[in-house]
């Protein structure tokens, strides 16, 4: 099943990641230089996507002002509007020092017709540009001439400061085509003057029309993590435009940004098997000692015919046993039973999973752990009737955890279901006002760091 894995206890989890996102972009730049207290090296390491049928974006290795920037010659403009006369770049005189102005220049420029190179070369020159910044054209919407995709700083830098600095010198990514500016990932209003320099990912078409789209991305570091933003610019169907869309965004500004904390890999493969290219990274982890352990994951973006939306989000398997319950949930809730049970039962009974302190000693996460998964095997068995099954467990959570809330819930879930004509959902909610009275239901499942799900009462019997 190719369904969206993300879970309520997880979008939970990812708000946590976004509002602290959007909280260390606003309110803590400074705490970007304390790189002291952090318990995981953030260093995420961005290579490029390393598969063969990638088309990475070009380099300019040749020397840009090697080559004369005046002999550019005017392409013909297309029928119909009368355009203005081209200005060959060496007329254009110096890109000027405001972004404003800059993009008026970039637009007569561009009716030019220039090599990129020695446009870029000009762009370095007056310290719009840094020397290994995307400087890459590509044809997005099968309109000659191509469109260039460059990456700029937000005004000239002359002295860009220390290339070890966690924070890079601040910038975005703009694409020039025949109607002007027709992108820039940040804009002169939310560029972030915190962010690392942007940078063009990968061109390749993932929308299946043939037409090459650009994924770019910036990176934003807090204290402990850097988070990777992309966007993936496509003319596909008309303008433009970023074509992601994110389903249920944390915050309203997300909607069309894929993040991440500390990326360790990004490659553009077919990974649902449709023949079309896939944006695929793997990561996830916040290295602050707040969030807990946690699990690493991979995304698969993917074309929907519409947009690119999340295809797929898979947890790995860590080897701790409260990770595997965090899994099994994952499955319960995209009803995928079969697995959720089997990974309910290792939960339970697999020797070689590892516990794992948070606030509360191992020991302790351990026995609401086994007990979480005991409640959700009585409960399963239940989906099909199988009232055999579900006693089953119900008497193991009798004798391990006698009295317990979630064993004495199991007995209720029960002995109701059976009392009400096998009605489910309403045996659920008499166990959840049940259990909305007691104390310690899920005990240090409640928080096991902000990067982890958070486990309360009523997530226990969610029919
Ligand atoms: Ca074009
Ligand atoms: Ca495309
Ligand atoms: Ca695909």
């Amino acid at each position: 099943m190719s369904g969206n894995r993300v879970t309520t206890e997880e979008n939970l989890t990812m708000k946590s990641r976004y509002n602290l996102l959007l909280f260390l972009i606003l309110a803590l730049p400074a705490l970007a230089c304390n790189l002291v207290n952090q318990l995981v090296e953030p260093a995420p390491t961005f290579a490029p996507p390393p598969t063969a049928d990638t088309q990475l974006p070009g380099e300019a290795t040749s020397d840009p002002m090697a080559t004369p920037i005046g002999g550019s010659t005017p392409q013909p403009t297309t029928e119909g509007e009368a355009s203005p006369t081209p200005v060959a770049l060496g007329d254009l005189g110096p890109p000027p020092e405001d972004a404003v102005a800059l993009a008026d220049w970039l637009n007569q420029a561009y009716q030019a017709r220039p090599d990129i190179l020695p446009l870029c070369g000009i762009l370095r020159e007056a310290a719009w540009m840094p020397p290994d910044a995307a400087c890459d054209q590509a044809d997005l919407d099968g309109e000659e001439p191509p469109e260039w995709i460059l990456a700029l700083y937000l005004e000239p830098t002359p002295d860009p400061g220390s290339a070890d600095s966690i924070q890079g010198p601040p910038g975005d990514i703009w694409i020039v085509g025949a109607t002007g500016i027709v992108y820039r990932m940040l804009g002169p209003e939310s560029a972030d003057p915190f962010g690392q320099f942007p940078e063009l990912v990968a061109l390749d078409d993932l929308t299946g029309d043939e037409q090459d789209d650009a994924i770019v991305r910036y990176v934003t570091c807090g204290a402990h993590t850097c988070y990777s933003n992309y966007e993936i610019v496509s003319a596909h169907g008309g303008a433009i435009r970023n074509v992601i869309d994110v389903d249920e965004p944390a915050v309203p500004e997300m909607a069309d940004v894929i993040s991440m904390p500390t990326v360790q890999q990004e490659q553009v493969i077919d990974a649902t098997d449709d023949e079309l290219a896939d944006f695929v990274i793997s990561g996830g982890l916040i290295g602050s000692a707040g969030a807990g352990i946690q699990r690493p994951y991979r995304e698969v973006w993917a074309w929907d015919g519409t947009a690119v939306t999340l295809a797929e989000r898979e947890w790995e398997d860590t080897g701790y046993r409260v990770h595997r319950l965090y899994n099994a949930n994952a499955a319960f809730d995209e009803e995928e039973y079969d697995e959720a049970r089997a990974l309910y039962e290792s939960v339970i009974v697999d020797p070689a999973l590892q516990e794992m302190a948070f606030i509360a000693p191992a020991e302790e996460v351990r026995a609401y752990t086994r007990q979480f998964a005991g409640f959700r095997l009585a409960l399963l068995p239940l989906l099909r009737g199988d009232i055999t099954e579900a006693t089953r467990w119900q008497n193991w959570l009798g004798q391990e955890y006698a009295n317990s809330p979630l064993s004495n819930a199991a007995a209720m879930l029960i002995e109701t279901w059976q009392q009400n004509g096998n009605n489910l959902p309403a045996a659920c909610d008499q166990v959840s006002s049940y259990l909305a009275g007691q104390a310690d239901v899920t005990g240090p499942l409640e928080d096991m760091g902000y990067g982890n799900p958070t486990l309360v009462a009523e997530d226990v019997c969610p029919f």
